[in-house]
C-alpha cells in the first residue's frame, strides 16, 4: 500500500471508530451507516467538498445535506475531524441533554448542519430547494466574469430516503428543472431498519433515475476510494442534469458478526463487537475516541483550504461590488436575511366594499406588489396558480434554459430561466414542502408555496420540520372551508386548521377581509424565524369599513376588538375568523337591534395573540365577560382555550358536503340568524 493509501484508510477507519464510539457511549446510536459510509464521506468532504470548518455561514460554501439522518455521527464525526466548532467531548456527549450532537442531526445547535433531518425523504427533497435557491440566485446576481454565487449542493441518501414518495416528488422536479449542481450519493447497502431491502425495495434504482432526468453512476464498491473520486468527478461534470451515485457499500462495515446485517442498523454493536472491529481493522482497542494524530493532521487540512477559498471568495466579491454595488448590498442583504426599506410601501389599501373579495383575490393583488422591492421573494404552487392566485405576473417562470417551451401553456410571462420567479412545482405538495425548506435554509430567498388548505396534510411532515427548524417559510392555503362550495367533502377542509395550529411555532393566520389580508402578508414576510401560514377564502368576503371598525392593523396582536359595546361594556364577546367575521359582525348588528351588547373580536391568529401580554389579551377578551361565543367553520378543537367554561363555538363536527357554499354554510349553522340564536342562548344559560 502507498503511504497515501494507508493514510486514506487511517482516515476512514477514524471515521468509523469514532462513530461507533460515540454510539456505544450513548448506549444508542446507528452506527452501521457511518460504518459503510466511511470512504465517501471521506472522499467527498476532504477532496471535493467546498467548506471552510472555521465559517460554516459563508454563503457561496458548498451545501451538504446527510438526508439520512440516523447517520448523524457521520455528520458529526467529519465536522469535528475537519474542524469545525464541535470538540471532541460533544462527540462524547453523544445524544445527551443539551449536548451538540442530538440524536439527528439538528439545524441551530451543531454549527456545520445546514438541514434537520430524520424524518427519512425530507433531506432529499431540502437539497432540491438548496439547488434551487443556488440556480435562481446565480441567474439573478451573476454578471460575466463574476460568479459569485457558484456552489454545488451534495447529499448522502439512503434506501430509506429513495422508498419514501417525497424523495419522489423532490427527484422528478430536480430532473425536470436540470439542476446539475446537486450530486447525491446513494447509500446502496441493501439494508433498512426492519430487513434487507429484497424484502421491501427491489426496483431498479439507477432506471428509475434515469427516468427522472438525473445522471447516473453505480459504483460497485464502496470502500474503493479512487472509484468515489472519480465518480465525484464525473458528477461534478456534469452540468446539466442532477447526479446519482449509487454506491454498493456495506452497512456496519468492518464488524465481524454484525456486517451486512440489519443489526448494525440502529443499535451499539456491544462491547465485544467493538473489541472484535478495532481488531479486525488494525484499531487500537484503547482508549476509546482514539484519532491518529497523522489522520488528525489530514482532515485538519480543510481549515487552511477552507480559508484560502473563502479568502479567495470575497476577493471575487468586493470586485463583483465595485462593478456592480447595488446588486452586491441587495444580495449580501438578502443573505443576511435582511428586508430592504419600505419593501412593503407598495402593499394596496383596499376600500370598504359590502360585496368584497375573496381573500384569496386580494392576496394575489398584495403579492403582485411586492415583488419589485423584494427580488428574492420567490414561490408558486402545486399545481393551483390559477386557484391560489399566487403567480407574480411577468416575473418569469424558473426553468432550465436548455428546455423548448415554445408550446407550452400557463406560463407567468417575462422568459423562462433559472431567473424566473415563478416555481411550477406540479402536483407535488409534499415535494414542494421539503424543497421551501431547502430552499430557506439556503438562504437569500423568501419561499413561498400554495395549493388549497385541505392539501396542506400532504405538506405537513415539512411544514413540522420549517417550524422545528425555524425558517421564514410563507404557505398560501386557499379554499379554507367548506364555503369553497361545489367540490364537496373532499376538497373543504374541516381539521385542517386545528392541526396546523397544533405545530409548535407555526404562525397560522386566517384573515377576515381583504385589509387584513395586507396585514397578514407583512406580518409573513417580516417573519424570517418562522414559518406562517396564510389560509384564505375562495368566496368573496366583505371588506370591512375600517373608519366604523377598528384598524386591520390589529391583526398583528393575534386578536383585536373589532367593534364593541356602548361604553366597552359588553354582555358578550363575539369572536370570528376570516369569513366568519362578516358574520359575527352581521349578528353583532342583529343583536343591537335586541338590545343585547356585544363585542366583536376578529381572531386571525392565535399563536400571534398568545405572544401578547396578559393586559393586552384580557383587554380583548375580558375575563368578566364569561359569555364567549366563537365562530368558524372548522372543528372547533382548541377553541375553549379562548371562549372558557362559560362561553360556546360554532364549529363544524362533521366532513362537509358538496353543493354550492352559500348552501354547504347554511346547512352547517354558519347563518346570521344562528349565531344570534346562540349567542341569546349563552346569555340565558
Ligand atoms: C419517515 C420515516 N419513517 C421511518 C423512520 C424510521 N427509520 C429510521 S432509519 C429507517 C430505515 C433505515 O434504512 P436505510 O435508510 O437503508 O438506512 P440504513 O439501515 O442503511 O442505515 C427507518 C425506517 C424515519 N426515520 N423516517
Amino acid at each position: 500500500m502507498f503511504m497515501s493509501e494507508a493514510l486514506d484508510q487511517l482516515c476512514i477507519n477514524a471515521i468509523r471508530m469514532l462513530s461507533v464510539d460515540a454510539v456505544e457511549k450513548a448506549k444508542s446510536g446507528h452506527p452501521g451507516a457511518p460504518m459503510g459510509l466511511a470512504p465517501t464521506a471521506y472522499v467527498l468532504w476532504t477532496r471535493f467538498l467546498k467548506h471552510n470548518p472555521r465559517n460554516p455561514e459563508w454563503p457561496d460554501r458548498d451545501r451538504f445535506v446527510l438526508s439520512a439522518g440516523h447517520g448523524s455521527m457521520l455528520l458529526y464525526s467529519m465536522l469535528h475531524l475537519t474542524g469545525y466548532d464541535l470538540p471532541l467531548e460533544e462527540i462524547q456527549r453523544f445524544r445527551q441533554w443539551e449536548s451538540r450532537t442530538p440524536g439527528h442531526p439538528e439545524r441551530g445547535i451543531t454549527p456545520g448542519v445546514e438541514t434537520t433531518t430524520g424524518p427519512l425523504g425530507q433531506g432529499f427533497g431540502n437539497g432540491v430547494g438548496m439547488a434551487i435557491a443556488e440556480a435562481y440566485l446565480a441567474a439573478r446576481y451573476n454578471r460575466p466574469g463574476f460568479e459569485i454565487v457558484d456552489h454545488l449542493t451534495y447529499g448522502i441518501v439512503s434506501d430509506g430516503d429513495l422508498m419514501e414518495g417525497v424523495a419522489a416528488e423532490a427527484a422528478s422536479i430536480a430532473g425536470h428543472l436540470k439542476l446539475g449542481k446537486l450530486i447525491y450519493l446513494y447509500d446502496n447497502n441493501h439494508i433498512s431498519l426492519a430487513a434487507s431491502t429484497d424484502l421491501t425495495f427491489t426496483e431498479d434504482c439507477a432506471k428509475r433515475f434515469d427516468a427522472y432526468g438525473w445522471h447516473t453512476l453505480t459504483l460497485e464498491d464502496g470502500n474503493d476510494v479512487a472509484a468515489v473520486d472519480g465518480a465525484l468527478r464525473a458528477a461534478r461534470n456534469e452540468t446539466a442534469r442532477p447526479s446519482l451515485i449509487l454506491v454498493r457499500t456495506h452497512i456496519g462495515y468492518g464488524s465481524p458478526g454484525k456486517q451486512d446485517t440489519f443489526e448494525a442498523h440502529g443499535s451499539p454493536l456491544g462491547a465485544e463487537e467493538v473489541k472484535r472491529t478495532k481488531q479486525k481493522r488494525g484499531w487500537p482497542a484503547e482508549p476509546p475516541f482514539f484519532v491518529p494524530q497523522e489522520a488528525l493532521t489530514c482532515f485538519r487540512e480543510s481549515v487552511s483550504k477552507g480559508e484560502r477559498a473563502e479568502a479567495e471568495w470575497k476577493e471575487r466579491f468586493s470586485a463583483y461590488a465595485r462593478n456592480f454595488p447595488e446588486l452586491a448590498k441587495e444580495l449580501e442583504q438578502a443573505m443576511r436575511g435582511e428586508l430592504p426599506q419600505g419593501w412593503d410601501a407598495v402593499i394596496p389599501d383596499f376600500p370598504a366594499d359590502a360585496k368584497g373579495v375573496a381573500t384569496r383575490i386580494a392576496s394575489g393583488k398584495i403579492l403582485n406588489a411586492i415583488p419589485p422591492k423584494l427580488p428574492t421573494l420567490i414561490g408558486g404552487s402545486a399545481d393551483l396558480n390559477p386557484s391560489t392566485f399566487t403567480v407574480l405576473q411577468n416575473l418569469g417562470d424558473f426553468e432550465s434554459p436548455q428546455r423548448d417551451f415554445s408550446h407550452s401553456q400557463g406560463a407567468a410571462g417575462g422568459g423562462y430561466s433559472y431567473a424566473g420567479r415563478n416555481l411550477h412545482f406540479g402536483v407535488r405538495e409534499h415535494g414542494m414542502a421539503a424543497s421551501l425548506n431547502g430552499m430557506a435554509t439556503h438562504g437569500g430567498i423568501i419561499p413561498f408555496g400554495s395549493t388549497f388548505l385541505m392539501f396542506s396534510d400532504y405538506m405537513r411532515p415539512a411544514i413540522r420540520l420549517a417550524a422545528l427548524m425555524g425558517l421564514g417559510v410563507i404557505y398560501v392555503f386557499t379554499h379554507d372551508s367548506i364555503g369553497l362550495g361545489e367540490d364537496g367533502p373532499t376538497h373543504q377542509p374541516i381539521e385542517q386548521l386545528a392541526a396546523l395550529r397544533a405545530i409548535p411555532q407555526l404562525i397560522v393566520i386566517r384573515p377576515g377581509d381583504a385589509n387584513e389580508t395586507a396585514v397578514a402578508w407583512r406580518v409573513a414576510v417580516e417573519s424570517r424565524h418562522q414559518p406562517v401560514a396564510l389560509v384564505l377564502t375562495r368566496q368573496n368576503v366583505p371588506t370591512l369599513d375600517r373608519s366604523q371598525f377598528a384598524a386591520a392593523e390589529g391583526l398583528r396582536r393575534g386578536a383585536y376588538v373589532l367593534a364593541d359595546a356602548p361604553g366597552g361594556k359588553p354582555d358578550i364577546v363575539l369572536i370570528g375568523t376570516g369569513s366568519e367575521v362578516a358574520l359575527v359582525v352581521a349578528a353583532w348588528q342583529k343583536l343591537a337591534e335586541q338590545k343585547i351588547q356585544a363585542r366583536i373580536v376578529s381572531m386571525p391568529s392565535w399563536e400571534l395573540f398568545d405572544l401578547q401580554p396578559r393586559d393586552y389579551r384580557e383587554s380583548v377578551l375580558p375575563p368578566s365577560v364569561r359569555p364567549r361565543l366563537a365562530v368558524e367553520a372548522a372543528l372547533p378543537q382548541g377553541w375553549h382555550r379562548y371562549v372558557g367554561d362559560g362561553g360556546d363555538v360554532i364549529g363544524i363536527e362533521r366532513f362537509g358536503a358538496s353543493a354550492p357554499g352559500n348552501i354547504v354554510m347554511e346547512k352547517l349553522g354558519f347563518t346570521v340568524d344562528h349565531v344570534v340564536e346562540r349567542a341569546v342562548r349563552l346569555l340565558e344559560k
